[in-house]
């Protein structure tokens, strides 16, 4: 079962070429943190990724709503990428028919395609979505599929989640996990969990969004990587905050895989 499996044994199990490399910066730089940049402000995302990208495995942003964006701040955050050695997922959360996904992947202001590792992905459209993906000519890409949401009242029905699991596993190399809340949700070693929803103490927020401990979501509900976004970025020092956070998901990692 996935749940005692170390992330090096995982790195051999997975698949995709993303799921492999992202197992691989886990296990070296001992941290499963996944850092939700979500600022407005392109010289603040920067700011912050010196400070704090030697702590993170994974870098998550929602490049739509920056709102300087230009590809300078993509040649620099590529940059800062392979200096601290993390991965970029844009967490776009595609929704629609194949044809216009393609469109929306490569086109348009931000072109995706040309500098996210992975994206986040709905399965609501049917796999067409998972084919305009695919094709992204060779290059080492990948998906998170969304299997479950963290925020209440959400639509996602137990079938939904496992449909979307199945219709995953005819894209083995195109899909390195899924954005989920359980460790129930799938079985496959060498897929990741990501798993949002997550602060030091149980809490909400004012729009709907459910935050876990660490320690539930990673020893309970099976999560492989945690995003945390205003846990860290609104903190006083996110810098001191994020090693927090590092070390504490780290703890329950280590604490998982021995027991
Ligand atoms: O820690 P927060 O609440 O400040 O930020 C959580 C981040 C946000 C959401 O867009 C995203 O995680 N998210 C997702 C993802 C990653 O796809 C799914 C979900 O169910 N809940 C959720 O919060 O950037």
């Amino acid at each position: 079962d996935r749940m005692s499996l170390t992330y090096e044994k995982r790195a051999e199990l997975a698949k995709n070429g993303v799921a492999k490399q992202l197992f691989s910066i886990i296990a070296t730089k001992k941290t499963n943190l996944c850092l939700s940049v979500d600022l407005t402000s392109a010289t603040k995302i920067l700011d912050l990724l010196e400070k704090v990208g030697e702590h993170v495995c994974l870098v998550k942003t929602h490049a739509d709503i920056i709102e300087d964006y230009t590809s300078d701040f993509i040649t620099r955050i590529k940059q800062l990428a392979d200096r601290f050695n993390f991965l970029i997922l844009e967490d776009r959360k595609y929704a629609d028919i194949g044809h216009t996904v393609s469109l929306q992947y490569s086109k348009g202001l931000y072109k995706v395609g040309d500098w996210a590792d992975c994206v986040t992905a709905h399965s609501l459209p049917g796999e067409g979505i998972l084919k305009a993906l695919s094709s992204s000519n060779g290059v080492n890409r990948g998906v998170f599929l969304l299997a479950e949401m963290s925020s209440e009242g959400n639509l996602i029905t137990p079938d939904y989640k496992e449909a979307t699991v199945a219709m995953a596993s005819k894209y083995p190399e195109l899909i390195t996990g899924f954005v989920c809340q359980n460790k129930d949700t799938f079985k496959d070693p060498g897929l990741i969990q990501l798993t949002p929803g997550v602060q030091l103490e149980s809490s909400k927020d004012d729009l709907g969004q459910v935050y876990n401990t660490p320690e539930k979501v990673i020893l309970e509900k099976g999560g492989d990587v945690i995003v945390v976004g205003r846990g860290i970025v609104a903190a006083k020092s996110p810098e001191a905050q994020a090693v927090i956070y590092k070390d504490t998901l780290w703890k329950c990692y280590l604490k998982r895989v021995s027991g």
